[in-house]
């Protein structure tokens, strides 16, 4: 299975989700063997990269990160929407505003990860998790989009999804009272969920929603 993170970017010098998927890279959860990658902060490189992962490792299951700076708890993204509108320049200077991510694709993709399953898998074991309907407009979105996209297409027989995870404690020094997480509960968290996501393959038909 494939685990996937970003490089730092907005002016940091590190990123969560890449930690993770390193630190989780050469593992075996559920008889599965973990590779990991990290992928540029970049509108134009990141779903080459994306793609040239999925071609050379043929993963059964895809778990991409991504940092969400000021979210309090680890994020189940449920829906990648066909948009892209930049608050900021990516690391190679673009920001393209009111753009699609794919040309003529459909409006959103959804999460083949048991998403309910892993909040509860969470909450049972003391990690603060939420479920979330966006995962933004920016590059974590564009990614999961891609993501969806390149299973549903090309490698029908995997399944994946995306996960925010929250500032470091040494990133949310600099946003007094923000939130933050530290490095070891969020690699105990996605090792949790990844685990979920092996052995459930039916998401629990259990509330989930939101009334707004
Ligand atoms: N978070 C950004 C892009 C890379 C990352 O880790 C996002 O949420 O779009």
């Amino acid at each position: 299975m494939l685990v996937l993170g970003f490089e730092p970017f907005a002016g940091d010098t590190i990123n969560p989700s890449a930690e993770i998927a390193n630190q989780l890279a050469g593992e075996t959860i559920e008889a599965h063997r973990i590779v990991s990658g990290v992928l540029p902060v970049s509108f134009s490189d990141a779903p080459l990269v994306l793609a040239e992962l999925l071609d050379r490792h043929k993963p059964t299951l895809v778990v991409a990160l991504g940092q969400a700076g000021g979210r309090a708890g680890i994020s189940f993204e449920r829906v990648a929407i066909n948009l892209i509108d930049a608050r900021i320049a990516d690391n190679a200077g673009l920001q393209p505003i009111d753009a699609e991510v794919l040309e003529g694709g459909p409006g959103a993709y959804f999460s083949t990860l048991p998403v309910k399953a892993m909040h509860a898998e969470l909450s049972a074991h003391g990690v603060h998790s939420t479920l979330s309907l966006s995962a933004g407009s920016y590059v974590c979105n564009q990614i999961f989009y891609w993501l969806a996209h390149l299973l549903a297409s090309e490698h029908e027989s995997a399944r994946g999804g995306f996960i925010h995870v929250p500032w470091l404690p040494q990133q949310s020094a600099r946003h007094p009272g923000d939130p933050d997480m530290a490095l070891d509960t969020m690699v105990y968290a996605i090792r949790k969920a990844i685990a979920c996501a092996l052995r459930i393959h039916e998401d629990l038909p259990i509330s989930g929603g939101t009334t707004h």
